[in-house]
């Protein structure tokens, strides 16, 4: 195009429990930043796409079972996989929004009972998000939204217990957005965010997680 390069593209992460409205708020994300003629990529983790994917993703359909320590690396080497690819991606310039990511693989393993640094170390040094974005919601109203599904941890109590460590992994940078408003006003909230910071970022080099 004959736009000037604006410098690296933005790494944008949504997390948040099962229900808060993640997924729709990432595709509203990527379309609405398509519209306006950027580039952008759409990611989501797990990426049952790959070899480590399908392995994760046959644990959660529950067709497997793994050693709780075992599951939490291969959804770390997931993310790794992935990396050059990320760091493609922000290098040519593309927005890089991302369903879930690091943080939902500390807050469902530490769920379990483990240690969050423990949790913590396997995705030290991952390409550290520009923005956050977590979609808040109780786990009250994340059921009121119905039923959730038949893989594992989608069950009120772990998902209870998995809000409580993202609660303590939360940090001041996380933009907290109230996931009961209606999807339009969060998404407007959201990009608006996204462009107000989106310049000051690009002039910054991307920083690398936990470290
Ligand atoms: N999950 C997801 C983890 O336990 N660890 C991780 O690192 C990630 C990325 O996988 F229950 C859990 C969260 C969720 C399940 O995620 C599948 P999706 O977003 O429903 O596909
Ligand atoms: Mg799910």
């Amino acid at each position: 195009s004959s736009v000037a390069r604006r410098g690296r593209g933005i790494l944008v992460v949504f997390e948040g429990c099962d229900r808060s409205g993640k997924s729709t708020q990432c595709r509203m994300l990527v379309d609405y930043l398509k519209s306006i003629g950027r580039d952008v990529a759409h990611l989501r983790f797990p990426d049952r796409t790959t070899a480590i994917g399908q392995s994760i993703n046959d644990y959660l359909q529950g067709t497997t079972e793994l050693e709780d320590h075992a599951i939490h690396l291969l959804f770390s080497a997931n993310r790794w996989e992935s990396v050059p690819r990320i760091k493609q991606l922000l290098d040519n310039g593309t927005f890089v929004v991302v369903d879930r990511y690091a943080f939902s693989g500390v807050a469902f393993t530490a769920a379990k009972g483990y240690d969050v640094t423990w949790c913590k170390n396997p995705d030290r040094g991952l390409p550290d998000p520009d923005l956050i974005f977590y979609l808040d919601i109780s786990t009250k109203d994340a059921q009121t939204r119905g039923s959730y599904g038949e893989e594992r941890y989608e069950k009120a109590e772990f998902q209870e217990r998995v809000a409580e460590i993202y609660e303590q992994l939360k940090s001041n940078d996380w933009k907290v957005v109230d996931a009961m408003k209606d999807k339009n006003e969060i998404h407007e909230e959201i990009r608006n965010t996204l462009l107000e910071l989106e310049e000051q970022f690009s002039k910054t080099p991307l920083k690398r997680l936990w470290t």
